[in-house]
C-alpha cells in the first residue's frame, strides 16, 4: 500500500510521454508510476463497493454556481443521485452567490448538501479560479473534520453512469478528454516562463481537466493551497495562465503525481463523439453557449 508515498518528480527529467491508449486501441490501465487509469473493466464493482463498506467514509464535495451557472445544480445534482457514490455518505457543498436559486434536489439518505453564499464576481475566469482559495478554506474551516476524501467538481455537467469508490485515492486528477491523444509539446498548457504554472515543451504525463480534483483531504488541501499561492503570485505581475486554475493544477500534477488517475470515461463533453476506447460515459460536460451563461 503505497497511499501514504508523495510521488515527486524532479524538473527537466526526459521521459517519455505515457500513452492513454495503446497503438493496437487497447486502453493503458497503469501509469508508468504505477498509479492505476480507471477504466470500465479494470476493478469489480460489486467487490470494490463492499471493500469500502466497510469503512465508515465520507465524501465531501464541492460544487460552484454562481451568476447564471446555478441553472446547472438540477441536472448535476438529480444525476448525481442517481449515480454518484451511491449507498455512500457523501456531503455537498454549493457555493453560490445566489442561494435563492438553489434548486430542492431529494437526496438520497445518506447525502446531504450545504449551501454557502459567496459574493459575486463579474468575471467567469476569477469564479473558475478563485475555487482553489474558496477549497482552501472549507477544507480548513470544515473537511477536515466533516470528511475523509473530497471531490471538486464542474457544475455545468451531469451523471451518465457509475461514479464510485473505484475513483477514491489519495490523490486523485482526470484525463482531459479533449487531449488523451495529443502529442504532450501540444497540450495546452502555460508556455510562458513568467508564469508559476510554466511547463516546457518536452514535458508533461497528461493534461488534466481543471473540472475534477480528489483526495484525501489533506492532500486536496495541498493542491488547492499551492495552486492558490501559485495564482497570488501570478496575479501580483499580471499573468493570468491559459486556462487560470486548470494550468496551475496541471503544474501541480506534473511534479506531485497523482496516485489515480480517472480515465475520461469519468471527463467527457457531451459533444464529443463516442470512441471505441471509451466503453461508457459517466460524467460529462454538458452543450452551453458561453456568450450566454457567463456575466462577460
Ligand atoms: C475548463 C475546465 C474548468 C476550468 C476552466 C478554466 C474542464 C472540463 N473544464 O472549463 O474546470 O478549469 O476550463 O478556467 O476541465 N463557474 C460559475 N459561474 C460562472 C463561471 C464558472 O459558477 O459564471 C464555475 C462552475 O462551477 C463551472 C466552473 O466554474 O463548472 C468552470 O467554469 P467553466 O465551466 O465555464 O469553464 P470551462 O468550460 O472553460
Amino acid at each position: 500500500e503505497n497511499s501514504l508515498l508523495h510521488l515527486q518528480s524532479p524538473y527537466g527529467l526526459s521521459y517519455k510521454q505515457p500513452s492513454v491508449v495503446s497503438p493496437d486501441g487497447k486502453v493503458v490501465p497503469v501509469a508508468p508510476w504505477l498509479a492505476p487509469v480507471v477504466w470500465e473493466g479494470t476493478f469489480d464493482p460489486t467487490l470494490i463497493d463492499s471493500i469500502y463498506k466497510q469503512q465508515n467514509i465520507t465524501i465531501a464535495t464541492t460544487v460552484f454556481a454562481l451568476g447564471k451557472y446555478t441553472q446547472f445544480l438540477k441536472d448535476f445534482l438529480e444525476s448525481a443521485e442517481q449515480n454518484y457514490f451511491v449507498g455512500f455518505r457523501v456531503h455537498y457543498y454549493v457555493f453560490t452567490d445566489h442561494p435563492e436559486n438553489v434548486p430542492a434536489v431529494k437526496l438520497s439518505e445518506e447525502h446531504n448538501l450545504t449551501v454557502l453564499t459567496v459574493p459575486s464576481s463579474n468575471r467567469w475566469q476569477d469564479i473558475s479560479l478563485s475555487r482553489m482559495a474558496r477549497l482552501e478554506k472549507l477544507i480548513e474551516s470544515r473537511l477536515f473534520n466533516e470528511a475523509d476524501y473530497v471531490f471538486s467538481l464542474d457544475v455545468d455537467s451531469k451523471f451518465y453512469g457509475r461514479w464510485g469508490v473505484e475513483t477514491l485515492g489519495r490523490l486523485v486528477g482526470a484525463i482531459h478528454p479533449g487531449y488523451y491523444q495529443t502529442p504532450r509539446e501540444q497540450f495546452p498548457y502555460e508556455r510562458r516562463p513568467e508564469s508559476q504554472a510554466f511547463i516546457p515543451s518536452a514535458e508533461g504525463d497528461y493534461y488534466y481537466g481543471g473540472a475534477v480534483i480528489g483526495g484525501l483531504v489533506k492532500d486536496v488541501h495541498e493542491v488547492a493551497k499551492t495552486c492558490r499561492e501559485q495564482l497570488d503570485i501570478d496575479a501580483s505581475k499580471s499573468i493570468e495562465a491559459a486556462w487560470q486554475e486548470e494550468s496551475h493544477l496541471n503544474k501541480y500534477f506534473l511534479y506531485n503525481k497523482p496516485s489515480k488517475l480517472l480515465s475520461p470515461e469519468y471527463l467527457w463533453q457531451d459533444f464529443k463523439p463516442h470512441t471505441n476506447e471509451v466503453k461508457i460515459i459517466r460524467y460529462s460536460q454538458v452543450i452551453k453557449n458561453y456568450a450566454a451563461v457567463r456575466p462577460n
